[in-house]
């Protein structure tokens, strides 16, 4: 954290947003009008889940990489035949033990297998009691997109690997009117603005700093030329933050980088694919083409 704040350009990464209190307010992000995304989403998984289901095949062990509070995947398991098991990973434990708890009520024959980690680390993968046919990535929600591009080839060869002789079911927004993608991440309620913040209501909490919220404004537009929704947090006048022991100077105007949201065409994102080992099987999306939900096989 200090070291992303100290550079010349300021950025902090992403995947800090998502403690438990992060999660929720991401949870809350999904339910607003203006975030297409979940609900888009949703309704191609809603409407695709038996065919998603076939390609999938029987006896297959589910990896869901960022379950969250693990609702997208029920579509999927309702559709699966006889999973052998599912592997929530998620680096928010209260978050992945209440949602255990809850798919054990609602599927008391699925064997859940939680890991608790960063999914972009290594870590084991377990090993269910039955025997697996087929391992299969569900990555959904478009989380692709807050990777750059380097490591978003990285952490689907991760996948690929993990996955040796079976694919990854994605969901992957896609390029569109800037207005959409404007109101998606500026809404009227100032919930993501809020989301946005929480960086630094956990750098005061857990580093020992003193960022004042209202002296930073949420910043968040579409950079056409890197394909990208760009999130900031930019200092509203001449300020020293201090963090610890360490003294850092913001000016007026001055931008912390908290997260890129990358959008492709159907196009890039099989040449994306193809590069970390995968060919892509089927594309879903909605009929205004705003999201799409992806079967790739590891090649
Ligand atoms: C998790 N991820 C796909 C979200 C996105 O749209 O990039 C995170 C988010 N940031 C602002 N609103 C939602």
């Amino acid at each position: 954290m200090l070291q992303g704040l100290q550079d010349a350009r300021k950025e902090l990464p992403s995947k800090y947003f998502y403690d438990d209190e992060g999660s929720q307010l991401f949870e809350q992000i999904c339910e607003l009008d203006e975030y297409y995304l979940t609900r888009t989403e949703l309704a191609i998984m809603q409407t695709q889940k038996q065919e998603m289901s076939a390609l999938l095949g029987p006896q297959c062990l589910l990896i869901e990489y960022g379950s969250g509070s693990s609702t997208k995947v029920c579509t999927l398991l309702d559709a699966l035949q006889e999973p052998v098991g599912y592997v929530p990973i998620d680096i928010a434990k209260e978050q992945l033990l209440r949602s255990v708890a809850a798919l054990a009520r609602a599927y008391p024959e699925l064997e859940v297998l939680p890991v608790c980690a960063d999914y972009t680390s290594d870590f084991e993968l377990p090993v269910p009691k039955q025997p697996v046919l087929r391992r299969v990535a569900y990555f959904p929600g478009s989380t692709i997109g807050n990777f750059d591009r380097e490591p978003a080839r990285r952490f689907l060869r991760q996948i690929a690997r993990a996955c040796a002789g079976g694919g990854l079911l994605i969901g992957v927004d896609l390029k569109k009117d800037f207005n959409i993608l404007h109101r998606a991440y500026n809404d009227s309620q100032g919930v993501t603005a809020q989301f946005n913040k929480h960086l630094l209501v956990r750098i005061n909490q857990e580093l020992d700093a003193n960022f004042q919220l209202n002296q930073f404004g949420h910043y968040a537009f579409y950079n056409p030329g890197q394909s990208r929704v760009e999130m900031h947090l930019v200092s509203l006048k001449n300020q020293t933050v201090r963090i610890g022991e360490v003294e850092i100077a913001f000016k007026l105007g001055d931008s912390i980088w908290t997260e890129s949201s990358y959008k492709y065409t159907l196009e890039e994102f099989a040449h994306l694919a193809a590069t970390a080992g995968f060919t892509v099987e089927r594309v879903w999306t909605d009929s205004r083409q705003l999201f799409s939900v992806q079967y790739l096989r590891v090649t």
